[in-house]
């Protein structure tokens, strides 16, 4: 069955793979499915038929067949239980995985969000510079406390796994902050996801949308 995912048509970061489709690529591309790509445009997206995919307006969303889902965290989590290659087949090690897809999502990556939102919504706000050190602090503590957790370990838990693919998609967020690399485990940890075939694959596919000229005649 056909799976086609939604991406943006313009994305503000030219292809910088930080919009949320790249993860939904990397999956993808991590257990070896195709897929096509509808790109829309940001007032397409917040119209009535693409709002039926998802509410919220927003990309990426994912359809294979009667079934559309939108939320990268389900997205992903539903392509890794369905094939092989990104949970473990130990039930135990298949429910940490998950933990660490939840933890990426709604522990790591909240103050990270918070993080952009204070700098591309708040900066010509008397208070911004008083404000960004302390959302600043926030995201290290997250780190902190993730880097002590990694050590000197490739994975967070044993082989690479979809929880893995959601912490460093989320830490990819902070690659132009300077912060990541005051955690040199955490930053050879997003190069190592970087340096997998499948994430490549996927990044080269996003950034082929914002750079490759159309057809000529
Ligand atoms: N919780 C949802 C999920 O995980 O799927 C969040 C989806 C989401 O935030 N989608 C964004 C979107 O559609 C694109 S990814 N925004 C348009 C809108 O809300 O109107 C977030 C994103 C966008 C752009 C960059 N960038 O260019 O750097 C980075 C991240």
């Amino acid at each position: 069955m056909t799976i086609t995912i939604t991406a943006f048509e313009r994305s503000p970061d030219g292809g910088k793979g930080l919009a949320r489709d790249t993860r939904v690529r990397w999956a993808l591309e991590e257990v070896g499915q195709p897929y096509e790509v509808r790109l829309v445009s940001f007032r397409a997206m917040k119209e009535p038929a693409h709002r039926a995919l998802h509410p919220f307006g927003q990309i990426p969303t994912y359809e294979e067949g009667d079934l559309a889902l939108f939320e990268t965290g389900v997205i992903v989590f539903h392509i890794a239980e369905r094939h092989a290659a990104l949970l473990p087949d130990d039930a135990n090690g298949r429910a940490r995985a998950i933990t660490w897809m939840f933890a990426a999502l709604n522990t790591v990556e909240p103050p990270i969000l918070e993080r952009e939102t204070a700098r591309l919504l708040e900066g010509d706000k008397t208070w911004y510079e008083e404000r960004l050190p302390l959302v600043e602090d926030r995201v290290r503590d997250r780190l902190d406390q993730l880097s002590g957790r990694l050590g000197d370990t490739d994975w967070l838990d044993g082989a690479f796994s979809a929880g893995d693919l959601m912490m460093v998609s989320v830490l990819l967020r902070l690659k132009s902050s300077g912060i990541l690399d005051e955690y040199p485990n955490l930053a050879a940890y997003v190069a190592r996801g970087e340096a997998r075939p499948a994430y490549k694959r996927a990044f080269d596919a996003q950034l082929a949308v914002y750079t490759t000229k159309p057809p000529t005649g």
